[in-house]
C-alpha cells in the first residue's frame, strides 16, 4: 500500500478525535488535522449530526469514530489495533 497523509476533520480536545489520530500514529500514518466549523453547512455535508471526527481518506469521506479507527487499521500499514 502506498504511504499517504490522511485528513481527520475534528479538534484534538475531542476525545474520539484523538482517538482517531492516536490511531493513524500507532499505525504508522501521518494525519492533516482539519478544524471544522462545528454545526456549519460543510460540517452538516459531511456528518449528518455535525460531530467529529470525520475522517477524508481513499476519495471516501467517513463519520464516526469506530468507522474512522477501522479504515485506518484496515488501510493503514502498520500493525493491527489490538482490539481488532
Ligand atoms: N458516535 C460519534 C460520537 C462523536 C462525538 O460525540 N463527538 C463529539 C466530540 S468527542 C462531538 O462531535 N461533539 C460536538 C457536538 O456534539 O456538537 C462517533 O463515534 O464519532
Amino acid at each position: 500500500m502506498m504511504w499517504r497523509v490522511v485528513r481527520i476533520h475534528g479538534y484534538l480536545i475531542s476525545t474520539w478525535t484523538r482517538s482517531a489520530c492516536m490511531t493513524c500514529l500507532e499505525k504508522g500514518g501521518t494525519y492533516e488535522l482539519v478544524p471544522v466549523a462545528r454545526g456549519g453547512a460543510e460540517h452538516l455535508a459531511m456528518h449528518p449530526f455535525a460531530r467529529m471526527p470525520v475522517l477524508e481518506a481513499d476519495g471516501l469521506l467517513i463519520p464516526e469514530g469506530l468507522a474512522v479507527m477501522g479504515h485506518l487499521d484496515e488501510t493503514l500499514p502498520g500493525p493491527g489495533a489490538p482490539a481488532r
